[in-house]
């Protein structure tokens, strides 16, 4: 590779470092989506992590609680994803954001009633289109609707351990503005921190260099 490529391949993943990654939780706490209200830069990618025990997601119709979204309007669909209890499935499901319209998702699972029980998430909520309506509508709804066929509107790739994985939703960038020494060899996430840090450096170093 020349030393012109290896900077734009360098460039390039800095580029993407700023985008974010939002996990969210599928049934990990009885039937909930957590967190449930997400706000979502075009870019970001939405990574569902699925929970026991035999959830799905997809992305619903703002007209009708617990119904997709038309397949031929886009929106997306993990189909069924069942889990054994105790962990999340190795395989996630990751949906890029291409815009800032609002989004609701929900997962179809009938067994249980998981729409109508509360089992759906809003990204970058309106001012009309938002959770509460929602809820309610999902409250009032007979059954929930599966789009026909597999998986579209994103991709399944395998659980990573980051950062974030705590479920925290907390920043990896904001621990550096502790001006406290960490605690030395006693965290894990400290030796990850630090090698955060490198990376940024090997990318700020790169970006220089052009
Ligand atoms: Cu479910």
């Amino acid at each position: 590779m020349s030393p012109l490529s290896s900077l734009l391949l360098a460039a390039g993943l800095v580029a993407q470092a700023t985008a974010k990654i939002i996990p969210i939780s599928v049934g990990k706490t009885n039937l909930t989506m957590t967190p449930n209200s997400i706000a979502a830069e075009k870019g970001d990618i939405l990574e569902f992590r699925f929970w026991a025990k035999n959830h799905s997601v997809v992305q619903g119709s703002w007209k009708t609680a617990c119904q997709p979204k038309p397949k031929e309007e886009g929106g997306f669909w993990s189909g069924f994803v069942p889990t054994e209890a105790g962990a999340p499935n190795s395989q996630v499901f990751r949906v890029t954001i291409n815009d800032t319209q609002p989004i609701v998702f929900y997962c179809s699972q009938n067994t249980g009633t998981h729409c109508k029980k509360g089992m759906f998430g809003v990204v970058n909520a309106g001012v009309e289109l938002t959770l509460e309506p929602y809820a309610k509508a999902a409250n009032g709804s007979d059954s929930a609707g599966s789009p026909e066929g597999g998986p579209y509107g994103g991709v399944f790739e395998a659980l990573q351990a980051t950062p974030s994985t705590t479920d925290g939703g907390s920043s990896p960038s904001s621990s550096p503005t502790n001006g406290a020494p960490a605690p030395s060899g006693t965290n894990g996430a400290g030796a990850l921190g630090v090698s955060f840090v490198g990376m940024a450096a090997v990318g700020a170093a790169a970006l220089a260099l052009i």
